[in-house]
């Protein structure tokens, strides 16, 4: 875990434990110089593109390379492991294929994608996703984070032109084939006694936002018959999203963000936003995407009303069974995993062949300060990572 160690005092949050490292926030920016000083280190030119990813290739940038790397944001309190595990790993498959004398014979790069978690503007896989037009880059500009602040504003803080994001061909011809190597965030590995395994889908994932509005109002002076509350109608919603996903097959429903306003412990809040993050199988779908009409009868029975803010609903993706058994044969036999977390890998396999690596994880947890990987596990999962690269890039 030689490059985590260097980044371990980066964007530490003692309030919530774990890390908070947001795109172009100052942990984030410290995460690139580092990436930049460690790619320099090895010889590799970095530059960013209009979406703010950074690419270090080695030898000259070409169409038809082999692409590896991950992210290096995170969720609010998030682990050491899922994203920069991905980059260090990377870092180190180079240093790897250098000691064994290897030389690409084609174009070779290493990726840092931006807002991978979408922890600052809500949406995630936002720079993979502005890379491939997976997202208007109109709606990417005018996102705001939690101060108001706009994506395009905040580009521009950080010297990049909001006008040129957006799907970036020539960035597209340039991969060839994407291999991720990531944390697993889930206990498959650990149930298969396996230190590495290959990605075989990723779940569908969705996001609904949704605002109940009700009448702000004095928490003491107000008669219970006289209220339009909005948290009654969240919270029902929260609970009917876990009961739709306990009843639905393989389906999750979480929310892990609600945010009132005005926000006082003694004030009836006037709107209370409702964050829902949920993953499922087509078959699942519709027990869980039919909680935006459950959402207006809690709201109704209040009489609050509600508007839906956000709703997405991406596809499950299954990864190129040729590319996945490939890197199983190369890897000897490793075992096909699904993952519940999304990737940008799983937003470039619409687009180019693309694979992943995931290293086993002996809690099973991620999103939270107890995510871990043994460092014997993350040597395999190096090594494995430049097996794979040199045979693609042979
Ligand atoms: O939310 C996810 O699944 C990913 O970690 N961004
Ligand atoms: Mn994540
Ligand atoms: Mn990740
Ligand atoms: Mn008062």
């Amino acid at each position: 875990m030689s490059g985590l160690a260097d980044i371990a005092d980066i964007g530490t949050d003692p309030r919530r434990g774990g890390y908070s490292r947001h795109v172009f926030d100052d942990a984030e920016r410290q995460l690139r110089e580092w990436f930049v000083e460690q790619a320099q280190r090895r010889g590799l030119d970095v530059h960013t593109d209009a979406n703010a990813n950074m690419w270090a290739w080695w030898g000259e940038p070409g169409d038809d390379a082999v692409v590896t790397g991950s992210h290096l944001d995170s969720v609010p309190g998030g682990g050491a492991f899922d994203g920069p595990l991905g980059v260090t790993s990377a870092l180190q498959a180079v240093d790897v294929l250098r000691a064994r004398g290897f030389q690409p014979r084609r174009p070779f790069a290493v990726v840092v994608f931006a807002e991978e978690e979408g922890g600052r503007f809500g949406v995630p896989c936002l720079g993979s996703k502005l890379l491939t037009g997976q997202i208007d880059p109109d709606r990417a500009r005018n996102l705001r984070d939690a101060g108001g602040l706009t994506f395009a504003e905040a580009m521009a803080d950080f010297g990049a032109d909001p006008a040129r994001a957006g799907r970036d061909d020539a960035a597209l011809r340039r991969i060839g084939q994407f291999v991720e190597l990531h944390v697993e965030q889930g206990k498959g590995l650990i149930e298969l006694g396996r230190p590495v395994g290959v990605a075989d889908s990723i779940l569908g994932h969705g996001r609904w936002r949704f605002r109940f509005h009700g009448q702000g109002n004095h928490a003491g002076a107000t008669r219970i018959d006289d209220r339009r509350d909005p948290m009654l109608p969240a919270a029902e919603l929260v609970l009917a999203a876990r009961r739709a996903a306990e009843a639905a097959d393989d389906a999750r429903a979480t929310v892990g963000r609600i945010v009132p306003t005005p926000g006082g412990t003694n004030v009836i809040a006037s709107a209370v936003d409702v964050h829902l993050d949920a993953r499922a199988p087509e078959r699942s779908r519709e027990l869980v995407a039919d909680l935006s009409a459950r959402a207006a009868e809690f709201a109704a029975h209040e009489g609050c009303e509600v508007e839906v803010l956000e709703e997405s609903f991406g596809e499950t993706v299954h990864f190129d069974p040729t590319m996945r058994d490939r890197l199983r044969d190369l890897l000897h036999g490793a075992p096909a995993l699904p993952s519940g977390a999304g990737h940008d890998a799983g937003i470039l396999a619409a687009e180019r062949p693309t694979g992943m690596l995931f290293v086993r994880n002996p809690t099973g947890i991620s999103h939270a300060p107890e995510e871990h990987a043994e460092q014997a596990d993350c040597e395999e999962g190096s090594l494995a990572l430049a097996d794979v690269l040199q045979e693609l890039a042979r």
